[in-house]
């Protein structure tokens, strides 16, 4: 079934000039993209955003990571486009989880820098649409 995916270009994404590449990924894949637009996080957003992690220990430094630079933001649209996107995306860990070939697996190290975001599920996508793009 059709359905909508948040995308994240983290600032590490943005910062090594990967913006690109990523959409690159998304395209070649079949899926479509619905919205996009580069933003500057603040701490309300990135706090509504990680609202799962809140009471992680690394939140606080997820929450200075995403609101340290500017961030790519889209909606991403097309058959399972919430599991086709993590499937390209690649595990959380870039080196222990993410496969090469994936973006975190062909781009990343660490885990803070795993250079997207992807939402979890049909329902997270819609929760996190409505922050990112509150008129779509
Ligand atoms: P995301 O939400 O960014 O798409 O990533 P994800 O679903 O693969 O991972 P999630 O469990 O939702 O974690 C959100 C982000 O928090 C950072 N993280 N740091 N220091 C740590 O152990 C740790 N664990 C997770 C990562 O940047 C992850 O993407
Ligand atoms: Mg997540």
């Amino acid at each position: 079934m059709s359905e909508r995916t948040l995308v994240l270009v983290k600032p590490d994404g943005v910062e090594r000039g990967l913006v690109g590449e990523v959409l690159s990924r998304i395209e070649r894949k079949g899926l479509k993209l619905a919205a996009l637009e580069l933003k500057n996080v603040d701490d309300e957003l990135a706090g509504q955003h990680y609202a799962e992690h809140a009471d992680k220990p690394f939140f606080g430094s997820l929450v200075e990571f995403i609101t340290s630079g500017s961030v790519v933001a889209a909606i991403v649209e097309g058959e399972n486009a919430v599991a086709a996107f993590r499937q390209i995306a690649g595990g959380t860990h870039p080196v222990e989880k993410a496969a090469p070939g994936s973006i975190r697996g062909d781009y990343g190290l660490e885990v803070q820098y795993n250079l997207v975001h992807g939402s979890d599920s049909a329902e997270s996508a819609e929760r996190e649409i409505k922050l990112w793009f509150p008129d779509r």
